[in-house]
């Protein structure tokens, strides 16, 4: 055990924010201001603080576990590691390689996500692996290939944001999933800037923002035409930007002009003054940004939705200038990185393309094998949990507890139970992992070294603080370990400095370079943005990305005097498109996959609270979050509370098409009447997932979490 406080970040959200470690003597481990770090400057919520709770063995996984006669028994590693690989080999004889999934998760390090995905592809061969990322931002990522020709969080750190003159928030509730970074809206605002916050609900954000627009859930893309229809009816385009950066506008613009205003505010519920004056504050400064989160993304149409969002920054001018342009919120600690490195069925590292036959080459060789024996693109997250018990027979899963998190989730928790063999390696029992043939405990964040990319785009080092307790073992490890068992000796190093060196390699020359980073520039610098190129990388593709750091480079590296900086901010001189141009999308307004009709007249939309953290696996083992945020409930306005006969506190149910949810009322008047909201982070008979709707954005193959149709009944209490 070390005693001196460890610099290190938190295992949780994407704004990876700092904090220091020190074990104590009596074994537990503190947490201490980490003021340094520039994204929380020592700043935590109530779920960074607590996350050393999760590291005592009263709550974690300390003993591989496999199923006998029906039940999880403790066993030890050499006989739980043979039966994943027995089940895994029997699989791929009898049924093919593709008939074994892998599934990931954007919790992971750059070091663990890049290892799975040369995992399934090297060792396993098969091409069904992805990862929850897909559930999360991947709308966001697709528009922004779309759009940008790159895709990464923020293409400016956060630190920009109080100097912008007005942000649009489209769907974020950051003051509850981001507490720190509300500080940059604040220093807005204080300094003159404006905040729109977008969203159906009066959040704890929306509180803070001047103006509040409050649209119907699923409604997000006829808002951003109609404010673009606004722009060109009141001559605010930039039309010198619109010909020199863009292309693509007339037919962007045709789009536009049919939704108009009136049209718009029947769709969305948002008067038309208040869209003029959302235009007039977000034209008039100097500088704009819009940022969304999961509330226009996580839709059957978020891809068009954002790119309806960016079609409204370049109409304007607002991207690819300075203090301008538009970013998502990423969402899972390394949720950035994870879908960089090759944990998505479509993606190898660096950012690269699957089916691009010079990337298979690059990584092929790389990874010593043969480019024709890397398998193609597999199937995205829901289809492949959808697969499960037909296609595919046997899963790994690592980082995720789809059980809580996954769309329509009593369906995939029958698939899940349908499988010949599952194998979870996580740190707690998640409800998952209660349902594998084997469990095995690894080690966590506070135990082990790895780098992961926050929504900056910033690549930073989660140093080791501590000594993982005997009996656990890392990813990385039980990767080895497998990979070894099934036949493939080298590749697969247990050492996270070793992978990313392997890594750096393999991401050299692609979208997302990270060749030029090393642990130790990481330890040096408060994080390093990507793309970041070796200083022997041919650099002549960058040129469309500004390497304008705020900080001097570490001049004393290896390569001294040709460190390249990092790449703070995106876009200045040219998008990474082949031209230069950032490229319109003509996109039009289309309903959402399920409207209310009259058995099912209301809308539910889902999200999550400050205390608890995704499916609730690590938080809801924290008693202090347990005490905030005890369970699952229903927020309702008294309208329809009066309707139903609910009182505070009385159990209602929720029906869809898809099952039936139970859960305690909480009325509130900063709701639509016409939609209720739950939070996702429980299982049992509260669990939001039950009733969503996984109708896919026909692009990103994202669920439509954020809006289905429901009805919402009285329960007797005694049902209960
Ligand atoms: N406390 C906490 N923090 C977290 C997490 C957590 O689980 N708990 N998870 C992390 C992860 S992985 C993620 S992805 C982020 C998510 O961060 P956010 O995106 O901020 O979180 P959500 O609560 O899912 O959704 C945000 C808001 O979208 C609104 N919304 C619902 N439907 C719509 C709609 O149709 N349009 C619009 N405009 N808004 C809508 C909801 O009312 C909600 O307030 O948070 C990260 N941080
Ligand atoms: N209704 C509804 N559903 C949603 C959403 C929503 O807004 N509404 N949001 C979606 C989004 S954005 C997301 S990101 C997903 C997230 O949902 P999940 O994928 O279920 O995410 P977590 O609950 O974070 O699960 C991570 C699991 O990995 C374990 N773990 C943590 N660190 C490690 C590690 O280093 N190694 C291993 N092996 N295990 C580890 C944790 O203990 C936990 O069991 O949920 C999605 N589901
Ligand atoms: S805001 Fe996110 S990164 Fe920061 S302490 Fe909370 S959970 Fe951790
Ligand atoms: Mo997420």
């Amino acid at each position: 055990m070390q005693n001196s406080a460890t610099p290190t970040h938190c295992p949780y959200c994407a704004l990876q924010c700092g904090m220091n470690l020190t074990a104590t003597p009596d074994g537990t481990v503190e947490v201490s201001e980490r003021a340094d770090f520039p994204v929380n400057r020592g700043a935590l919520c109530g779920k960074g603080r607590t996350a050393p709770a999760v590291l005592s063995s009263r709550v974690r996984l300390t003993s591989p576990l496999v199923r006998s006669e029906g039940t999880l028994v403790p066993a030890s590693w050499d006989e739980a590691l043979d039966r994943i690989a027995e089940g895994l080999s029997r699989t791929r004889t009898e049924h093919g390689p593709d008939a074994c999934g892998v599934f990931g998760g954007g919790g992971l390090t750059n070091e663990k996500a890049y290892t799975l995905g040369k995992f399934a592809r090297v060792v396993l061969g098969t091409s069904q692996i992805d990862y929850n990322g897909r559930f999360c931002m991947s709308s966001a990522a697709a528009a922004g290939i779309k759009a940008f020709g790159l895709d990464r969080g923020l293409p400016f750190p956060l630190e920009d944001i109080p100097k912008t003159g007005c942000v649009i928030l489209v769907g974020s509730n950051l003051a509850e999933t981001m507490p720190p970074s509300l500080r940059f809206f604040n220093e807005l605002r204080e300094n003159g800037g404006t905040l729109i916050v977008i969203d159906p609900r009066r959040t704890k954000t929306a509180e803070q923002a001047d103006l509040h627009l409050a649209p119907r859930p699923g409604t997000d893309l006829a808002l951003a035409l109609g404010l673009l229809h606004l722009v060109v009816a009141e001559g605010r385009v930039d039309e010198e930007y619109v010909r020199e950066r863009t292309a693509g506008w007339d037919e962007a613009r045709a789009a536009a002009m049919a939704h108009w205003p009136e049209y718009v505010e029947r769709i969305t519920g948002v008067s038309v003054p208040q869209l003029r004056e959302t235009v007039r504050m977000f034209c008039e400064p100097e500088s704009a940004m819009v940022l969304t989160a999961r509330g226009p993304e996580q839709q059957s149409k978020g891809t068009d939705t954002v790119g309806a969002w960016i079609n409204l920054c370049l109409a304007t001018g607002r991207a690819g200038r300075p203090l301008s342009g538009y970013g998502c919120l990423t969402g899972q600690g390394n949720g950035q990185g994870g879908r960089e490195h090759g944990q998505k069925a479509d993606q190898l590292p660096g950012y690269r393309k699957l089916d691009d036959p010079a990337a298979r080459r690059h990584v092929a060789e790389v990874w010593g094998v043969d480019p024709d024996s890397l398998p193609g693109p597999g199937r995205s997250a829901y289809e492949l949990l959808d697969a499960l018990g037909t296609d595919i027979k046997s899963l790994l899963l690592m980082a995720s507890n789809p059980v809580v998190s996954a769309p329509r989730a009593a369906h995939i928790e029958e698939r899940i139970k349908s499988l010949d063999f599952l194998a979870v390696c996580d740190v707690v029992l998640s409800e998952t992992a209660a349902l594998a043939d084997v469990v095995l405990p690894v080690t966590q964040w506070a135990e082990e070294t790895g780098t992961m990319t926050n929504l900056e785009g910033r690549v930073l080092l989660r140093k080791r603080a501590i000594t993982p307790p005997e009996g656990i073992r890392s990813d990385l490890e039980v990767m080895h370990e497998l990979a070894a068992r099934l036949g493939v000796e080298k590749g697969f190093p247990t050492d996270p400095e070793e992978v990313f060196e392997e890594l750096r390699r393999a991401s050299a020359g692609g979208p997302a370079d990270y060749s030029g980073i090393t642990y130790r520039r990481l330890a040096e610098e408060n994080g390093v943005f990507w793309p970041c190129p070796a200083a022997d990388v041919d650099e002549s593709e960058d040129a469309c990305l500004d390497a304008r750091a705020d900080d001097d480079p570490a001049q004393d590296d290896d390569t001294a005097g040709a460190v390249h900086p990092g790449t703070p901010r995106l876009f200045l001189d040219r998008f990474a498109t082949p031209d230069g141009r950032a490229r319109f999308v003509p996109v039009s307004h289309r309903a959402i996959a399920e409207e209310p009709d009259d058995d099912y007249p209301v809308l539910l939309t889902t999200g999550r609270v400050v205390a608890q953290y995704q499916s609730g696996a690590q938080t809801r083992r924290v008693d202090e979050l347990n005490t905030a945020a005890p369970g699952p409930f229903v927020e309702l306005h008294p309208r329809l509370a009066e309707r139903l006969g609910a009182a505070e506190g009385d159990p209602v149910a929720v029906v869809s098409r898809r099952g039936r949810a139970v859960a305690p009322a909480r009325i509130t008047t900063t709701i639509r009447p016409d939609t209720v909201f739950m939070p996702f982070h429980w299982p049992g008979e509260g669990r939001a997932n039950t009733l969503t709707n996984p109708a896919l954005d026909p692009t990103s193959r994202m669920p439509e979490f954020k809006a289905c149709a429901v009805r919402v009944e009285a329960v007797e209490a005694v049902e209960s």
